[in-house]
């Protein structure tokens, strides 16, 4: 019997990415907290995991000695898709278009939404204020109107229920939380709670949810 994929994993928009992928999937796995608190993204055992020391990152055992790792949300969902066949277009053309709103999603939604909380929830008052920290809300909502624009008469970002729309959600799912109103966006509202009814979505993103750090 194969062992059961290890997804090292925090309760974070980032993580639930590929909680979520792997619920969809029916995949088995094995969590492996990182405590980003703690700073265990930085023990050297996890470097030889992800490099990049940062959650996500899998190990797939899959029925060899050679064990795969992988990171980057991009890739991991890439990777999953590929090995299930699900959540990923057949024909060329929708692949193409799949393979640049993950590249979309990982060089500016993630990015910016990722900054833009930081300076919501970390940074010290006298900087929530700052041009940097009204730069990356702004950057983040412009990343929102793109994402309005590509859901126009849309239920899902391609046509079907795709790892574009798992790897954008999370972090729309927080905008709320991070001082963001989505009424500008009815659209994305739509899509966001299309998604949050989906049984797999809510069980990855309550994957150890007390946890959160
Ligand atoms: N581009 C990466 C971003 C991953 C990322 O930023 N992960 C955050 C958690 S949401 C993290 O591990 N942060 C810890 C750190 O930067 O020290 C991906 O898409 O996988």
């Amino acid at each position: 019997m194969t062992r059961p994929i290890d997804l090292y994993y925090s309760p974070t928009p980032n993580g639930w990415k590929v909680s979520i992928m792997l619920e969809e999937c029916g995949l088995s796995y094995n969590t492996i907290l990182i405590n980003l608190k703690k700073g265990e993204q930085f023990d050297k055992d996890f470097l030889i995991i992800n490099p990049n020391k940062k959650i996500p990152a899998i190990t797939d055992y899959e029925g060899n000695d050679n064990p795969i790792n992988i990171f980057e949300s991009g890739a991991i969902l890439l990777y999953l898709a590929e090995k299930t066949g699900k959540f990923i277009p057949n024909s060329k053309y929708e692949r193409r278009l799949l393979i640049q709103w993950l590249f979309w999603q990982v060089g500016n939604l993630g990015p910016m939404g990722g900054q833009h909380s930081h300076f919501w929830n970390y940074a010290p008052t006298c900087e929530k204020k700052s041009y940097a920290a009204k730069r990356y809300a702004n950057e983040y909502k412009k990343c929102l109107e793109v994402l309005e624009y590509q859901l126009y008469g849309k239920n899902y970002i391609i046509n079907d229920y795709s790892i574009a729309d798992i790897i954008s959600w999370p972090w729309v799912l927080i905008a709320k939380s991070m001082g963001i109103a989505l009424d500008p966006y009815p659209n994305i509202v739509k899509w966001r709670q299309r998604l949050k009814e989906r049984d797999a979505v809510r069980r990855g993103v309550d994957l150890m949810r007390s946890k959160k750090g």
